[in-house]
């Protein structure tokens, strides 16, 4: 027996010595502790051993060649690979220092990103970053020395075949249960690759390059199809007609030249308006807004797979949000000519705030894009108090407040608040006058009201400042609901909130509208409006208020205060008019007063509309047509 376990420990330490003196486990070894350097530098490592697995996993993949080659060319590609792995991350480490953000193809190509870092990288240079030239410099006069004293470094045993198949095969193995696992925890991910940092955090560095490459090259080489010349013509055509009705009308330039601060709320649903649970107004204080404010009423969200982002897509740029994913993502590189860009060419300051991961829904990307003079984010604040999903509405609003007050006027500040983001089940000890929601306490449909109440607190306090410093009667303050709060699976629950044993289709349709004000300076005009409107509407409406020509600006919308008639398209082929609502799940349209189904032949030329409606949408998207149309109508300015 005795004598087994010493075999068995002298067999142990042989391999084990084989392994230690093998060069390539040296490289393995460098690449994973520079790995886990960056990891550490930049907080990613919150995933670690799935990180860890999946990074070993992409190493063996690679590393799994060596096997097939001679040995001294074997000996030079795994230095290649060191090589080249460190400059990677050594290039993501000071990108990250710089930007908060991870390196994407669609950032490296963009101008001034690469450049920015690049002169930056002495003041971003730490002592230890010295880490990634070590091994380089060092091993090969190691292994030089070793050799010279007759120390095998190379141990590689024989080129071997099956060496390589298993070490492929077990690093494929590692990756797909990383990726597995991501995709579990976030099924659509890695299609919309919303979040880079999470994708990286989970899958690795390594593989997070692996996919965004892919990501990019899959996008480029989709089959385009052509654009016929008679299309191109229709759509010129449908935007050079949409201009003759763009009078300047009702309340043109009652905001000229004032500061513009839009804050798009995050879930903010319109039932939770004018409404009270046990006694106490859910949000008292944009109902009290509202009051002193033109009120869209009868206003839907039109985003999609995009979420929060085609909520600002939709808003600022007035087109449809895109069949898949969102468009802030798939399409960073097209021309836009949006509310930002507008006003910036007008004079003014543009400046977008939102206080979480710049990353997050590409934004650090397609800002520029859009024409964002500086991105206000999670980079530019102190956290100094977390609620939910990131910084608490009340202290981000309030350094958003105190940043622009080092503005110029006049200024336009899209602001996208974060703590009412579903799950809502946000620590509700930081909530001071809490909501009493009553039996719904800790269900899904409670907690969010807790926290929209609470959002509301942090409106009031940001107007209240607005108004003490005498800003308010200076600004035209839009707010709007980006998204839905409640889904299907909480109709029961919305249902009885709302009085109600169930919800018919028609019924839930109706229920999704978001709030939309604009409160002019001054606080001039309040009035409600129910011509019907959505997402896309709302670029046409600000810049009547502001004063600002649109006449060689492309847009689906329309402005809510000079139409008579509304026209609500949306993603899925749904639509709504003045009287109807189609559904288009179901096929079935409704008189929205009366509630009874109606023929088909009664909206066929409206179901026609909305479906041209999203088929120009997506033909300027796919073919970056904004630019061309544009110039189309610049001609025909008199
Ligand atoms: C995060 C926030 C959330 O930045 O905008 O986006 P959502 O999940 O609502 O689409
Ligand atoms: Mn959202």
């Amino acid at each position: 027996m005795h004598r087994f376990v010493r075999a068995a420990a002298d067999f142990l330490k042989q391999k084990a010595s084989a392994v230690m003196h093998s060069f390539l486990t040296i490289y393995v070894v460098m690449i994973l502790i520079k790995l886990v350097y960056f990891n550490y530098e930049t907080g990613l490592h919150k995933a670690a051993w799935m990180q860890l697995l999946t990074t070993l996993g992409s190493i063996f993949v690679l590393i799994s060649f060596a096997f097939i080659l001679e040995h001294k060319n074997a000996r030079r590609y795994v230095m290649a690979i060191d090589a080249v792995f460190s400059f990677i991350i050594f290039s993501d480490l000071m990108f990250y220092r710089y930007f908060n953000d991870l390196i994407s193809v669609p950032m490296l190509l963009q101008a001034g990103n690469v450049t920015d870092v690049g002169s930056s990288v002495l003041e971003l240079l730490h002592p230890l970053d010295l880490l990634f030239i070590a091994d380089i410099i060092i091993l090969p006069f190691l292994q030089r020395y070793m050799e010279k004293v007759k120390l095998n470094l190379n141990n590689l045993g024989r080129r071997s075949g099956t060496k390589a198949f298993s070490f492929g095969m077990s690093g494929l193995l590692m990756i797909y249960i990383g990726m597995s696992h991501l995709v579990a925890s976030q099924p659509t991910i890695l299609q919309t690759f919303y979040d880079r940092v999470y994708v990286a955090q989970n899958i690795g560095l390594l593989n997070y390059h692996a996919a965004d490459a892919y990501r990019y090259v899959a996008q480029n080489l989709e089959e385009e199809d052509e654009l016929s010349e008679h299309k191109n013509a229709e759509i010129m055509d449908f935007f050079s007609q949409k201009k003759k009705d763009n009078e300047k009308g009702l309340l043109w330039g009652a905001g000229q030249g004032k500061n513009i601060i839009v804050v798009q709320v995050e879930a903010l649903q319109q039932f939770v308006i004018n409404r009270k649970i046990n006694g106490q107004e859910i949000t008292p204080n944009l109902n009290k807004l509202i009051s002193e404010s033109i009120y869209f009423d009868n206003y839907y969200y039109q985003t999609a797979g995009g979420g929060t982002s085609d909520a600002e897509f939709t808003a600022n740029v007035s087109m449809l949000p895109m069949k898949e994913g969102s468009a802030y993502i798939r399409k960073p590189a097209n021309y836009y000519y949006p509310i930002p860009k507008r006003l910036k060419d007008e004079g003014y300051e543009t400046i977008a705030m939102h206080g979480y991961k710049p990353g997050f829904w590409n934004r650090s990307v397609i800002y520029k894009a859009l024409g964002y003079d500086e991105f206000f984010s999670k980079n530019s604040i102190t956290e100094d108090e977390i609620l939910g999903m990131g910084i608490s509405d009340k202290s981000f609003l309030k350094q958003a407040l105190a940043r622009l007050e080092q503005s110029k006027a006049p200024y336009y500040a899209f602001i996208i608040t974060l703590s009412s983001h579903f799950p809502y089940d946000n620590d509700k000890s930081l909530y001071d006058n809490r909501l009493d929601v009553g039996k719904l306490k800790d269900t899904l449909l409670g907690d969010y009201l807790e926290a929209i109440h609470y959002t509301d607190q942090a409106i009031g306090m940001f107007i209240e400042e607005l108004e003490e410093s005498g800003q308010l009667k200076n600004t035209v303050l839009a707010v709007y609901g980006d998204h839905h709060a409640i889904s299907k699976d909480n109709m029961k629950e919305l249902a009885e909130l709302l009085g109600k044993e169930e919800l018919n289709e028609l019924e839930w349709q109706q229920l999704q509208k978001v709030p939309m004000l604009i409160h002019l300076p001054k606080g001039a005009e309040a009035q409600v409006v129910s011509t019907p409107g959505g997402g896309v509407d709302f670029m046409p409406t600000l810049l009547n208020i502001a004063g600002i020509d649109t006449s060689d600006m492309v847009y689906i919308g329309r402005d809510l205060l000079n139409s008579e008639e509304g026209f609500v398209v949306f993603r899925n082929g749904s639509f709504v008019t003045n009287d109807i609502a189609y559904i288009s799940n179901s096929n079935t349209a409704y008189d929205i007063k009366t509630g009874e189904v109606i023929s088909s032949e009664q909206y066929e030329v409206e179901k026609a509309l909305a479906e041209k409606y999203l088929d120009y949408s997506d033909t300027i998207m796919e073919f970056d047509l904004i630019d061309d149309i544009k110039e189309n109508l610049d001609k025909q300015k008199p």
